[in-house]
């Protein structure tokens, strides 16, 4: 199976299914026995809920669950890359359209092309050699037999190297400390906040701490977070030690048989170094409360930043172990490319993302999702359009069966 069918087998959303459904009713009846006629192998249509088959006791199977579960995520990805994605394609169809033959010329532009849309030199140098290969290995002499391979590219080139895990860290026994870091603004306490919520939907018990003690109105905040999700907040006066504050919420947590314990701190500059020992500071203080403990340190970047959130994440490294990346605002931008850059040259794993300002619009990384929502009109249009040779090349098959 071509792996742009693939990509749409599994993400493709139900939405889609209901408006191919009502693009098939208005086809007349023969035309649509016709079609089916052609087809040599029946178009798997996205299961919808209902559809879902349903044991005895009600419940859905395991398969089905999962693949309502990947098409929800689809229509995310596909939603919250929507700026991105008219970019990425539109850019590409230019180039294929002006390129028509794969030689040097193409790749030049195809290299500025990805460096512009934020993907990171190294990582771009690195594509787009593999992609010289794989043209020549598999004689790709057209631009436009290229789009696959771009996109599967993508996708290995996220895979490649791959020691560090998108899963987070968090144990079912005892309790789990998340800190949350970044510099102002990126969206650490929106995070929290849909993180929590996310956890709790699983079924965990969450506790947040108020950690950033230093931003007017930081703590109050997380409070109305705190009461949005409804959980337990535990928080003290502005201007206190956030060490003090994470002691206590630990303990806190622990007498309260917490599962997830979530940690706000304050925005801090990657250049204030005071600021950024302090980080320090209370990630001692947590780990001689919980020795495992913080289970994860999750960096959180704001895409619309672009090649700064790289040196952001470079600083941060220096003084925290940081476990993970939430990339922000990846709907606010046209250069979602900055993922690739991220986990290739800074061998972090990206966690979530933040695809727009809902609770349920943090989403867990995985790369093929990303790339579904980073093309997924080219990827429907691409099958169409072989779908249609297909059918082509049937019916002449079968006009020069009826001649013999
Ligand atoms: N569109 C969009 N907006 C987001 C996302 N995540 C956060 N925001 C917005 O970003 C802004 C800043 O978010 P905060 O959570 O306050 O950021 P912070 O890092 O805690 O900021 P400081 O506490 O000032 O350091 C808010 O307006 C959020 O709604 C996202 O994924 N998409
Ligand atoms: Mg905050």
């Amino acid at each position: 199976m071509s792996f742009f069918k693939r990509l749409k087998d599994k993400f493709a959303s139900s939405s889609e299914a209901e408006n191919k459904q009502e693009d098939l009713e208005q086809l007349s009846e023969l035309e649509e026995q016709e079609a089916d006629q052609i087809e040599d192998e029946p178009k798997k249509k996205p299961k919808k809920l209902k559809e879902a088959d349903f044991d005895d006791d009600g419940l859905i199977s395991i398969e089905d669950f999962e693949e309502i579960e990947a098409q929800q995520l689809g229509a995310k990805f596909r939603a919250g890359l929507e700026k991105s994605r008219e970019n990425f394609q539109e850019q590409l169809n230019n180039l294929i359209a002006r390129y028509r033959k794969v030689d040097e010329e193409f790749f030049e532009a195809l290299e500025e092309m990805l460096i512009t849309a934020d993907v990171g030199f190294n990582t771009v140098m690195q594509l787009v050699e593999e992609l010289r290969e794989e043209a020549q290995k598999r004689n790709i002499s057209e631009t436009e037999n290229l789009r696959e391979v771009i996109v599967e590219k993508i996708v290995e080139i996220y895979h490649q190297d791959d020691e560090h895990s998108e899963a987070m860290n968090i144990e079912n026994e005892g309790l789990n400390v998340i800190l949350m870091v970044g510099v102002n603004g990126v969206g650490k306490t929106t995070t929290i906040g849909k993180l929590a919520h996310r956890y709790q939907a699983e079924g965990k018990k969450v506790m947040l701490a108020a950690g950033d003690t230093f931003r007017a109105g930081a703590i109050q905040q997380l409070k109305v977070w705190g009461e949005r999700v409804g959980v337990d907040v535990m928080s003290q006066s502005e201007g206190s030690d956030p060490a003090a504050v994470m002691y206590d919420a630990i303990n806190a947590a622990k007498s309260k048989d917490v599962d997830i314990l979530i940690c706000d701190t304050a925005g801090r500059l990657q250049n204030k170094s005071n600021l950024m020992n302090e980080l320090e500071k209370v990630k001692r203080v947590i780990s001689r409360s919980v020795p495992e403990a913080p289970h994860e340190v999750l960096l959180c970047l704001d895409a619309t930043t672009g090649q700064n959130a790289l040196s952001q994440a470079k600083s941060f490294k220096e003084v925290t172990n940081v476990t993970g990346i939430v990339l922000t605002k990846l709907d606010g931008t046209a250069k979602g490319g900055i993922v690739l850059a991220i986990r290739n040259e800074l061998h972090i794993p990206v966690k979530y993302v933040g695809l727009g300002e809902k609770l349920d619009d943090l989403q867990p990384f995985n790369p093929e999702s990303y790339v579904y929502g980073l093309f997924a009109d080219m990827i429907e249009q691409n099958l169409e359009e072989t779908d249609e040779i297909k059918e082509q090349s049937n019916e002449i098959e079968g006009h020069s069966d009826e001649s013999k």
